[in-house]
């Protein structure tokens, strides 16, 4: 008796398992990043950011060429471990993942005259 109990559990257990594997379906978009690159030429001088505001999507990959037109700028933006020196007249490029949504400020790192302080843009990511 406990045996045929025993087998129609355990056949009952197998019913359920089947059913559930065979209900599942594909796995859900992945969001890792897309790969796509997004790139941007940016000039940067006395006492702004050209553009200053850069949107992409969420998985980009971000390439941002800064140009600075007069004097030793810099370019960081603390969400993204960006952080990078622009020499005069020189370009420098700048490359992450933009693996998180939202709003991140960007700025000038390095003091460079009496507006530095205001010198900033915003990356949005969507
Ligand atoms: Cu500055």
């Amino acid at each position: 008796m406990k045996k045929i109990l025993c087998i129609i559990l355990l056949l009952m257990l197998a019913l359920v398992v089947s059913g559930c594997t065979g209900q599942r379906t594909t796995p859900p978009a992945t969001t890792a990043p897309t790969g796509e690159i997004k790139e941007f030429e940016i000039t940067a001088k006395q006492f702004s950011f050209e553009p200053n505001v850069i949107t992409v999507n969420k998985g980009d990959r971000v390439k941002l060429k800064i140009t600075s037109v007069d004097v030793t700028h810099g370019f960081s933006i603390n969400e993204f471990g960006v952080t990078q020196n622009l020499e005069p007249g020189k370009t420098a490029t700048v490359e992450f993942v933009a693996d998180k949504s939202g709003t991140f400020p960007f700025y000038c790192s390095v003091v460079c005259g009496s507006g530095h302080s205001g010198m900033k843009g915003q990356l949005v990511v969507k």
